[in-house]
């Protein structure tokens, strides 16, 4: 259910079951979850790249995976969230380098969630964006109710999350909830340029701006310019910032990711 190769510096991870618009079931969920980890040990991935393939991004979970039989005791979604989602959802932001998502058709429910979630978000010009929990009684998950006013500001986060409608990739661009549309014929070419970039380039600084960014959301000015001269500080020391100016993107691209 998860398509999974390593070139160029770049893990490319491709959502592999069109016939439900590659939504999660616990079998995808284990494979996201092995192959997440393994991204992470591999010390040749400088970048990530997810995308869907067919025609939709991600439904979300996959919802015939429901035991809604008359009688049945009512699941526990919670736990679904902490054994499956959460984890996958936390490793996804925490990588150390960065994520980027091609979001290729319908990215709904948790599905929309994941991809934002990634770092840089490009979508098709067809593709679109549906917080489709309150249609079935629930709140959005997999940290949407976190990203969602951060990106998009608390009036239309209330507007995604209790409607539910659908959100054009070219709306979504000009509210900045994503980087950039793409037309649908150059994006798995775009996106790959761009994570195939992102690898040649300094890691551990773009970890680093991660992680200041990241911290941003909870912090004061004060506390984040005491992140900044810590994580400067560690930068200040990396390979890549001591080679100086012009940098050689040549011996960055080949130097270790923890250098
Ligand atoms: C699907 C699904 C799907 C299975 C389309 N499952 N088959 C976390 C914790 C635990 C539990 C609860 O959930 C969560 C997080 C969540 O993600 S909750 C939200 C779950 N997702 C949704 O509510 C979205 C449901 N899907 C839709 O609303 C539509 O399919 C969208 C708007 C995404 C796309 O609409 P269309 O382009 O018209 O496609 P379609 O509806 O015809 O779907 C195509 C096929 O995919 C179809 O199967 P079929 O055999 O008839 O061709 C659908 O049944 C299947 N599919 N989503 N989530």
């Amino acid at each position: 259910p998860l398509l999974y190769t390593v070139e160029d510096g770049v893990a490319r991870l491709t959502l592999n079951r069109p016939d439900s618009l590659n939504s999660f079931n616990a079998e995808l969920h284990a494979e996201m979850r092995r192959t997440l980890e393994a991204v992470r040990q591999n010390g040749s991935v400088r970048a990530l790249l997810l995308t869907g393939s067919g025609r939709g991004f991600c439904a979300g979970q996959d919802l015939s995976d429901r035991n809604v039989a008359p009688g049945a005791e009512a699941p526990d979604l919670g736990e679904s969230l902490e054994k499956r989602y959460n984890p996958m959802l936390r490793a996804l932001r925490d990588l150390p380098f960065p994520t980027v998502c091609a979001v290729n058709g319908v990215a709904a429910g948790a599905g929309a969630n994941i991809a934002l979630a990634c770092d840089i978000v490009l979508a098709a010009r067809s593709a679109s964006f549906i917080q489709a929990f309150c249609k079935i009684g629930l709140l959005p998950d997999s940290g949407g109710t976190w990203t969602l006013p951060r990106l998009v500001g608390m009036a239309r986060a209330k507007g995604l999350a209790m409607l539910g409608d659908r959100l054009s990739a070219e709306q979504a661009e000009q509210w900045g909830m994503i980087w950039k549309v793409v037309d649908d014929e150059a994006l798995q070419d775009e996106a790959l340029t761009l994570a195939r970039h992102l690898a040649t380039q300094p890691t551990r600084g773009l970890a680093l701006i991660k992680r200041a960014l990241h911290a941003s959301a909870d912090n004061s000015f004060d506390q984040q310019l005491d992140l900044e001269r810590d994580l400067q500080r560690l930068a200040g020391r990396t390979a890549d910032y001591r080679e100086g100016w012009p940098p050689s993107w040549k011996s960055v691209s080949q130097a270790s990711r923890g250098s």
